[in-house]
């Protein structure tokens, strides 16, 4: 007989909020998750609390475009993201989930002397790191995306592109759900449609959470709220320099497969992907304003449009199908602010921008690490909240998809 939807096993049960757990995780998004995950594979702990106040992976790990690649312009910003690139490569294997990673190469145009010299800058520093990346001159560009007007007929010809070939898109829901799904076979709680109204300190140190299924007492919370952060933060009395935009996207109708590379292009705003279905997904700039707000506006498919077909003339007659929005936490120099608080057992995984789905299952990784050993590992030793204090910035925004 075949399977009726009744028949499907549940992939992670529901529990009662309980009135005590070792860590209280806040974001049921990847990176929630994924730091649960690697508490209780790799640490052994296992009352792990994941609070959402909506669905797992219903913010930005469900909104994003599904890029990933490593090809930064810090040292310390190649070394973390390809640490979470080799993640994704073995990860089907660690969660046993088809996760559909397509490492199919990701291409980052340039459009002007500038450009050129940053992506020259970036592959040299990624080469140092042991991370593949070249720029390419536009013949090789061609012959990768034959669909792309290389002529210098354009009007933002390409000089240029960085090519980065372990870089590709995976499938950001089957992230979500392989760690949530292997998180709740360790015995982690994941709680949805719980929000968080409180946090608890005394004497400098987190003493529990109030939420809206129940308080709950507990001695380590970490946010991982993405957009939201800096409201959770203050619940806890930590201020942070973070900024919420939102970041929209879009996807066209399924067409045969012509695209099998990442392109991006910083000058004109756009990345596109194709996916294994065929649609085209899109995305841009972040708004130019700081808002909650996760609604489309004409606006962004218009510039979108004009943008595209300056690159790919070729596709005129396609239409768009969706557009949607999520919500980028954005700190000044454009790399994360993840590790401990001035508040004892108050952790944050947070300032991500437009590189957090990238980051996941590192940062799952080593917040795990910091959580049991109560000391930042090397790999975001850089990225902690004190750098805006001391002044060691890591600036990243010279390897932004597009410009912010
Ligand atoms: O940094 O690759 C990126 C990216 C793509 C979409 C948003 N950010």
């Amino acid at each position: 007989k075949g399977f009726t939807q009744g028949d499907w096993a549940k992939v992670w049960r529901q529990h009662d909020v309980e009135p005590r757990y070792d860590v209280v995780i806040i974001g049921g998004g990847l990176h929630g998750l994924a730091t649960a995950y690697y508490l209780a594979a790799y640490h052994g702990v296992r009352k792990i609390a994941v609070l959402d106040k909506g669905y797992l992976g219903g913010g930005g790990s469900g909104r994003n475009t599904a890029i990933v690649r490593s090809n930064y312009l810090t040292p310390e910003g190649v070394r973390f993201y390809d640490r979470s690139l080799k993640l994704y490569e073995n990860l089907a294997g660690e969660l046993n989930f088809n996760v559909m990673f397509s490492q199919r190469g990701h291409l980052t145009l340039a459009h002007n002397d500038g450009g050129l010299r940053t992506m020259r800058w970036r592959a040299e520093v990624n080469k140092t790191q042991g991370v593949d990346s070249e720029v390419i001159d536009p013949d090789e560009i061609k012959k990768l995306v034959p669909s792309m007007d290389t002529s210098d007929r354009t009007r933002y010809p390409i000089l240029g592109a960085l090519y980065h070939p372990p870089g590709g898109i995976i499938r950001h829901d089957a992230v979500v759900w392989g760690y949530a799904r292997a998180a709740a076979g360790l015995g982690v709680h994941l709680h949805q449609d719980t929000e968080v109204t409180g946090i608890d300190v005394h004497h400098g140190r987190v003493t529990g959470v109030r939420t809206t299924r129940g308080n709950i007492s507990t001695a380590t919370v970490v946010n991982c709220t993405a957009g939201w952060s800096t409201l959770i933060s203050e619940m806890a009395g930590v201020e942070m320099p973070v900024t919420t935009s939102p970041l929209q996207a879009a996807v066209t109708e399924p067409v045969k497969p012509f695209l099998d590379t990442v392109v991006v292009s910083g000058s004109l705003h756009v990345y596109v992907s194709q996916t294994d279905r065929g649609e085209l997904v899109f995305g841009a700039s972040v708004d130019p304003f700081t808002s909650y707000s996760v609604r489309g506006s004409l606006e962004f498919v218009e510039g979108l449009a004009s943008n595209v077909l300056k690159l790919m003339p070729g596709l005129s007659k396609m239409r768009l199908l969706r557009q949607w929005s999520g919500l980028c936490d954005m700190t000044p120099d454009y790399s994360p602010i993840i590790g401990p608080t001035p508040v004892g057992g108050f952790f944050v995984d947070v300032g991500w921008g437009t590189y957090g789905f990238k980051a996941g299952p590192v940062a799952g990784e080593a917040m795990a690490e910091c959580i049991v050993s109560d000391r930042s590992p090397e790999i975001i030793a850089d990225f902690g909240l004190d750098r805006f204090r001391s002044g060691r910035l890591v600036g990243e925004k010279g390897a932004a998809a597009v410009g912010h």
